[in-house]
């Protein structure tokens, strides 16, 4: 038997195990052991069943993602779904853990299905930009049926053993380990003479209005190919016949392999956990941090609290007020109540958190003891020059104290404090508690191990932690600035924000650049570009001020009801606001332009040209370590669409040199806005992409 499939047979009973470490992913290695141990169960006269099972924590995850985009190779996991079915003995699947896509695949190949009460089914391939491809688009809606199984699919959410059991997936819900849970049934089916049983053979799942189930797929996605294909792909099981449905969701499955959404969401999947990886932290300790106080309890630092206190650490809030304090404790409890309504945590657990591990104070001298400071006070230096010096002299030796700017140097944060070694950015992205982004800012003093307790920290939190060095705006609100900039040049050249807000959204963004804005509030931006008309704007720059404008009319936003757009209580977004061409209009005549349209393709380009540019510049400053790092940013920090991967993952499938000759023609109207990046221009040379330089 192969290293990664081992088979023991106990009475008639064959055990066929899987141990490919750390998931028992299918690799070709796993695909070639099953097949080979099934055969053999098969034609070994002692056995008269098999129960495969996986060692370890999962039964399988699913497909070996690391073998995608090399040439498949034999044998298939399909072939190996319909030989398992087609196997004369009864074949049972005994699932724990995890089963998801391939994994589930090869379960709903096998005759019975019996999980432990823990174990989780899915199949989340809709997440990779795939498809199902062996077998489960044909398989699960003749189990569950139609709508059940497109809505699995088109999900990608696995359910408990539970739901799965209700819904028909699993047969049964094993209260042993899965070796035994699968003994049983073995035996049970045996004694009752059931022998196998093919899903296949099953009646073919119901029709139903498969253009309009596949266009409300299709409009949900955001531009999403996958999860409408998945409708395509049961349409086939319901009027094809079985093998045929099967071929049908092979070519599916296989065009989706080529596409470049799949390389996107296949780079957003490795990403996620390459930005953890930092060589230079290895065998260094993390310090201990069960206590951590936050500074400030405004909609920030409240959101913080509640992400620690969900994680199971105890919070000290400290505010300047007791009126202060006890709007922050009651921002707390909201935010704990949300996630108590959505069932993210039990009564109990609320009534601790909220009794026991939050306390709220006004003096600083509550923060002595604790492990970790997370100041979330008013964006400015002095306020948070004073606010380290204090923190510098009262917290314990060894605390780490963490400034949670968007912005500000940390170097200068860092010296007030009389520690630099033990202080660190750690920014977080509003509401702290959902999204999942944590830039760790680390300055020319931060303590090694006070890096490694900021991921440690992030980890804890469920967040995507990524490395960030110190600049104006560290690596998302820099790329930020810069696609806002090109922004308020379209307009000025002739764009309207609603035109560049829906070629935005048509991309795939939740949102663009204006409506982001308004939910922001525009008074926020105002107060940035009245600073840096006072520092002085560069030379060439160009400046725009129709946003002042409308700023000046009081219209600042959705909490004015009014900014861009205008919104009505109790709907959904708002409708473009009127006042906002006026605006433009004035803006524009003031500065002696005149405007020309933009179609749709040319404002992308030029967003995203802005965007690539900038990140370009990040990477070769070492303000990000990796390309990968800044499109996790924009991923997780900025509603970049997960299946074109990032900014720089879009820029390789582009071709960077497409991308440098739009910056060129580009610069030939706003030489200073328009730079290339050098690290662009050798890439572009040297006939290499961001990739190369992932490691
Ligand atoms: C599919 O099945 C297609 C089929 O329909 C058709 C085929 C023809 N392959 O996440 P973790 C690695 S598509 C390879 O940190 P957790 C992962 O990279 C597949 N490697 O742990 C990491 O490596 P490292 C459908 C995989 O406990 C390590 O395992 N299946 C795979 O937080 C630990 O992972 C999926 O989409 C894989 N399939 O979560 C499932 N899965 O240590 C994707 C994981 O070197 N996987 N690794 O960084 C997951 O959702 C989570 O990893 C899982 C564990 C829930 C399994």
């Amino acid at each position: 038997m192969s290293e990664v499939v081992s088979m023991r047979i106990e009475g008639s009973i064959a055990l066929i195990t899987i141990a490919n470490p750390p998931v028992n992913a299918l690799s070709q290695a796993v695909r070639q052991g099953l097949w080979d141990a099934v055969t053999q169960a098969e034609t070994n006269p002692q056995v008269q069943a098999m129960v495969i099972l996986g060692d370890g924590r999962a039964f399988i995850a699913g497909a070996d993602i690391k073998e995608f985009g090399k040439p498949p190779q034999q044998p298939h996991l399909p072939d190996l779904c319909t030989r398992i079915e087609a196997s004369i003995k009864p074949v049972i699947a005994a699932m724990h853990g995890v089963s998801l896509g391939g994994g589930l695949e090869v379960a709903l190949g096998c005759h019975y299905r019996i999980a432990t009460a823990t174990a989780k089914v899915g199949l989340p391939e809709v997440n990779l930009g795939l498809i199902p491809g062996a077998g489960a688009t044909q398989r699960l809606p003749r189990l569950v049926g139609t709508e059940a199984g497109i809505d699995l699919m088109v999900s990608g959410r696995p359910v408990d053993a539970a739901k799965a059991l209700e819904m028909g997936i699993v047969d049964e819900i094993g209260d042993a380990d899965p070796r035994a849970n699968g003994l049983a049934l073995a035996h049970a089916v045996l004694d009752e003479n059931r022998g196998p049983r093919a899903v296949s053979a099953l009646p073919a799942p119901a029709a139903i209005d498969w253009d309009a189930k596949y266009d409300a797929v299709l409009n949900k996605g955001r531009g999403q190919i996958s999860p409408a294909q998945v409708v395509r792909a049961v349409q086939a099981a319901s009027e094809l016949p079985f093998a045929q449905g099967l071929k049908r969701e092979r070519e599916i499955f296989l065009e989706l392999m080529q596409s470049d959404q799949r390389q996107g969401m296949i780079h957003a999947f490795f990403g996620e956990r390459a930005v953890a990886t930092q060589p230079d932290l290895k065998g260094i300790e993390a310090r201990g941090f069960d206590h951590i106080g936050v500074i400030g309890g405004g909609t920030m630092g409240a959101g913080i609290a509640t992400a620690a206190l969900l994680a199971g650490l105890s919070v000290t809030v400290l505010e300047m007020t007791h009126e202060a304090s006890d709007a922050a404790r009651g921002r707390v409890i909201g935010n704990l109540q949300g996630a108590l309504k959505r069932g993210k945590i039990s009564q109990a657990q609320f009534t601790k958190m909220t009794e026991e591990a939050l306390t709220l104070s006004t003096d600083y001298a509550a923060l002595a003891q604790v492990d970790m400071v997370i100041e979330a006070v008013f964006e400015n230096m002095d306020v948070k020059k004073q606010v380290f010096a204090k923190l510098g002299e009262i917290c314990k030796a060894g605390a780490v104290l963490a400034t949670n700017t968007s912005y500000l140097d940390v170097n200068e944060i860092a010296a007030a404090s009389g520690r630099a070694e033990d202080v660190i950015g750690l920014h977080f992205f509003s509401p702290a508690h959902v999204m999942k982004l944590l830039e760790i800012v680390v300055h020319d003093h931060t303590a090694k191990d006070v890096i490694a307790t900021g991921f440690a920290l992030g980890k804890r939190l469920g967040k995507v932690s990524v490395r960030a060095g110190v600049c104006d705006g560290f690596i998302g609100n820099r790329i930020l600035a810069a696609y806002r900039a090109v922004s308020d040049h379209m307009v000025l050249d002739g764009a309207s924000p609603f035109d560049i807000d829906r070629a935005v959204t048509d991309f795939g963004f939740p949102m663009g650049p204006f409506a982001m804005t308004d939910l922001a509030g525009l008074d926020i931006a105002w107060a940035a570009r009245k600073r840096r008309r006072v520092a002085g704007l560069p030379e060439g720059a160009r400046d725009a001020t129709y946003a002042d404008k409308l700023c000046e009319a009081g219209q600042l936003g959705q909490k004015a009801g009014k900014g861009f757009y205008t919104y009505e209580a109790g709907k959904r977004g708002g409708t473009p606001n009127p006042a906002v061409m006026d605006f433009v209009s004035q803006d524009r005549a003031e500065q002696g332009l005149t405007p020309r349209g933009f179609t749709q393709d040319e404002i992308i380009d030029r967003y995203m040209a802005a965007m690539v540019n900038e990140a370009a510049r990040i990477v070769d400053e070492g303000i990000a370590q990796r390309p990968v790092d800044v499109d996790m940013v924009m991923l997780f920090g900025y509603g970049f669409p997960r299946y074109h991967g990032g900014p720089l993952k879009w820029a390789d499938l582009q071709g960077l040199d497409k991308i440098l000759a739009r910056i060129e023609t580009y610069a030939k109207e706003n030489p200073q806005y328009w730079e290339p990046a050098p690290l662009l221009v050798k890439l572009v040379a040297e006939g290499r992409r961001f990739a190369d330089l992932n490691g």
